[in-house]
């Protein structure tokens, strides 16, 4: 099949365009290198360096005839939402809305996008459902969360189906360059460089985290169940606190490290862990990559840029 993936020079979505061309697809990937980078644009896949607000974009996927766009371009961190909620707005909805508009014109199948754990806001009932209403506590979660309803509207609307996946704390190799780390991403490239870590907070704070390639996998699931649509979480179900992964890091690392202790980040959530029987019934998928084996991988990619 024809797929294109937008940000598929990033974290999640270089991993995706790798799967796919294994599968046997077609792959066009749009990214603007803004944050991705052009070394992990798999060679078989074609590229285009556009960003996703350009007009042109029309142009270039009716040439191209995807059956299925991954949304996966994006502004994907929460503080720079809270210091430039414009910006954030600028990407993730009106680049949205072009990617929206080019879809349902070309008559695409299907789009596939990530929303976020961060629609949820800080809500007590834990695990968190697709179903509890969220109350966004940064830019970044409400502009997802409109996403979703814009997502909701060109389906009820326009006929374009979709599915959206609330990834939680996606980590693995190639996270990390330009905008896109994460805290895995962040303590491994530290600790590589034997540097010091800093936790934001007391460290109780809790995070569902789940390994990119379990995220490439629900992803492609989503190709298996045509008349599947609408908002699903993807995540372990496993809640890990910083304290304890910084754990788990001095069983890995091999040295001693110190761990600073600042001030809390404004927009953080708490806690973090998403409920995963939605992805088991309807995706048919279920995480295989626990957090030791996970971390482990991901701390010797990092290993293996130095
Ligand atoms: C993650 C996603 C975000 C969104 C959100 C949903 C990443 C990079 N971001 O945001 O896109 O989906 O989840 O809830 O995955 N921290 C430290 N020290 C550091 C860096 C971070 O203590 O050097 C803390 C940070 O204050 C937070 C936790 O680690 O409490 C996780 O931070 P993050 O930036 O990895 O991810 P998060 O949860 O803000």
């Amino acid at each position: 099949m024809n797929i294109c993936v937008t940000g598929g020079a990033g974290f999640i979505g270089s991993h995706l365009v790798d799967k796919l061309i294994e599968q046997g697809h077609t792959v066009l990937v749009i990214d603007n290198l803004s944050t991705g980078c052009r070394e992990f644009v798999n060679p078989k896949a074609q590229f285009v360096e556009m960003d996703i607000r350009d007009s042109e974009l029309l142009t270039v996927l009716a040439k191209f005839k995807p059956e299925y766009v991954f949304h996966e371009a994006a502004q994907t961190m929460v503080p720079v939402s809270m210091h430039d909620p414009a910006f954030d707005c600028d990407v993730n909805l009106m680049g949205l809305i072009n990617v929206l508009n080019t879809c349902y014109k070309i008559n695409v199948k299907k789009i596939i996008m990530p929303s976020s754990a961060a629609v949820y806001g800080d809500l007590d009932t834990l695990p968190l459902t697709e179903a509890m209403v969220g109350h966004p506590s940064s830019f970044y979660g409400l502009t997802k969360l409109t996403t979703e309803s814009y997502l909701r509207l060109y389906y009820e609307a326009f006929g374009l189906p979709y599915i959206c996946f609330r990834y939680a704390n996606v980590y693995g190799p190639r996270q990390g360059n330009g905008g896109e780390g994460g805290v895995i991403s962040i303590f491994c490239e530290r600790l590589q460089k034997q540097q010091d870590i800093t936790i934001f907070g007391d460290g109780e704070q809790t995070r569902d985290f789940v390994y990119v390639d379990d995220v490439v996998a629900a992803n492609l699931n989503a190709l298996e169940v045509p008349d599947l649509v609408g908002v699903i979480n993807v995540s372990t179900e496993v809640s890990t606190s910083l304290n304890e992964l910084v754990a788990q890091f001095k069983n890995i690392v091999g040295h001693d490290f110190v761990v600073h202790y600042e001030s809390e980040r404004a927009g953080d959530i708490k806690h973090s862990l998403l409920s995963t029987k939605k992805m088991m019934a309807e995706l048919n998928y279920s995480p295989k990559i626990n957090l030791t084996t996970g971390l482990a991988n991901t701390y010797h990619y990092f290993d293996s840029k130095l």
